[in-house]
């Protein structure tokens, strides 16, 4: 099996964030890599990774780092593939500095950037580009879109049964 969907964090201390875009790909089966890289700490190796990425299997590169976070748009400078950066809350400045590090990037270069933790929203945006050519995991989107409606319908149907005297 070959992994169609490459995870990179900048340290395993961003894993527990992380961890929530294996689980998905997980549940959704499909192949993934994960591994540690860092745009400060190992640059040579990261560049070789964004420019191996694309004459592997890989189709769509998530990344995630905390403060100064260089990472995935390091990645994008030497790839042609899609890059999802997930910027992780992880100093005093509680996230913001990853994001904007993650999300301005220069015209020319795009990260796609999700929110502060967001790895969850990360994999899903992933797997919404794979299913453009696979019409299997567009059903599995299809479906698991329409799960979380059945949470919210239930959420109603809970919130209904709470009683206050002033509860119309
Ligand atoms: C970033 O620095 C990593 O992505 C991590 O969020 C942060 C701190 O790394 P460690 O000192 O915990 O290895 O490059």
């Amino acid at each position: 099996m070959s992994p169609i969907v490459s995870i990179i964090m900048g340290s395993t201390s961003d894993l527990p964030v992380m961890e929530k875009a294996c689980q998905f790909f997980d549940e959704m089966e499909i192949p993934f890599e994960v591994n540690a890289l860092s745009a400060h700490r190992t640059p040579a190796e990261v560049s070789s990774f964004a420019r191996g990425a694309a004459s592997r299997s890989i189709k769509v590169i998530i990344a995630g780092a905390g403060m100064a976070a260089a990472l995935p748009g390091v990645i994008a400078a030497e790839t042609p593939l899609p890059v999802i950066g997930v910027p992780i809350k992880g100093s005093v400045l509680e996230g913001l500095d990853a994001t904007f590090a993650i999300m301005q990037m220069p015209p020319g270069i795009p990260v796609a950037t999700v929110a502060i933790n967001g790895a969850l929203n990360a994999a899903i945006l992933a797997m919404q580009m794979l299913a453009l050519a696979d019409d299997a995991l567009m059903q599995k989107l299809v479906d698991y879109k329409s799960g979380l409606k059945k949470k919210i319908v239930k959420a109603n149907e809970d919130l209904s049964k709470l009683e206050y005297k002033f509860k119309c």
